[in-house]
This record gives structure tokens, sequence and C-alpha cells, in this order.
């Protein structure tokens, strides 16, 4: 098999979800850009079954030059965006990132996305652990 068909066929196969030992993520989209912007949002939930709190402490992605987490703080009546440094998942449980709560802030994309595109994001843990995955585009995340 050749290099790009074993990519083709990785693609083919890459499960909508991912999972790292006791971390898994589910509904990763990210948003279509409006035109010409390369910023944009991810969103996804990430589920924690082991019996510790684990962070979320960065993200990547080879498709943009930088990925933060953020999270959305009132301050003055004022809805904004802040950067964390990190988003605790419980033990046993979920943290949820989606629209108008907290999010990843993908910057500097190298290249335009479209609904129906994917873009790659590499997950980072306090465990050490990682999770790769494959986020949807779409207009509608
Ligand atoms: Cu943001």
């Amino acid at each position: 098999m050749k290099p790009h068909t074993l990519l083709a066929a990785a693609l083919v196969f890459a499960p909508l979800s991912a999972w790292a030992g006791s971390l898994s993520v589910e509904n990763a989209a990210v948003r279509a850009p409006l035109g010409q912007n390369t910023t944009t949002a991810g969103y996804l939930v990430v589920k924690n079954d082991s019996d510790q709190e684990i962070d979320l402490v960065s993200a990547a992605s080879d498709g943009a030059g930088r990925v933060e987490i953020h999270d959305h703080i009132h301050e003055n009546g004022i809805m904004k965006m802040v950067a964390v440094d990190r988003l605790s998942i419980p033990a046993q449980g979920e943290v949820v990132l989606k629209p108008h709560g907290k999010h990843l802030m993908i910057f500097d994309l190298k290249q335009p996305l479209k609904d129906g595109d994917t873009l790659p994001v590499t997950l980072t843990f306090s465990d050490g652990s990682t999770l790769e995955i494959k986020a949807p585009v779409k207009t509608r995340p």
C-alpha cells in the first residue's frame, strides 16, 4: 500500500469519536469560518471515565497556527471570551464545549474550511495522554 492509500484508508475508518485510556471525545465540530476569516471555534464533549479529575491542558492543530482554550465570562453585564490554561473534567464526568460556552479558539487557519471538511485537532491532558480527533467542519455546529 502506498502512503497516500494508507492515509485514505485511515480517513475512511476514522471513528467519529476517539478515546485514549479513560478519556473519550464526542460530538466534535468546527464552525466553518465566514468568508476569508482565518479564526474559528471548535466544540466537543470530553468524557472522563476514571476516578481522577483530569484537565485538558492544551490543544493544537496541524491545520492552524494556534489553538487556545476559551471560556465565556460575564463582566459588567457583558459576555466576553477569555483564554484559560486548563479545563477540568471531573472524575466520572464530562466537560462540554459548545457554542456560547467553553470552546476551542482556532487561529491562523492554513486553508479555507467549508462544510464537510475535517480539521485534525490534538488534545493534551494533565495525565500526559493525548487524543487526536478529526473534527468535522459545520456551518452550524
Ligand atoms: Cu474564543
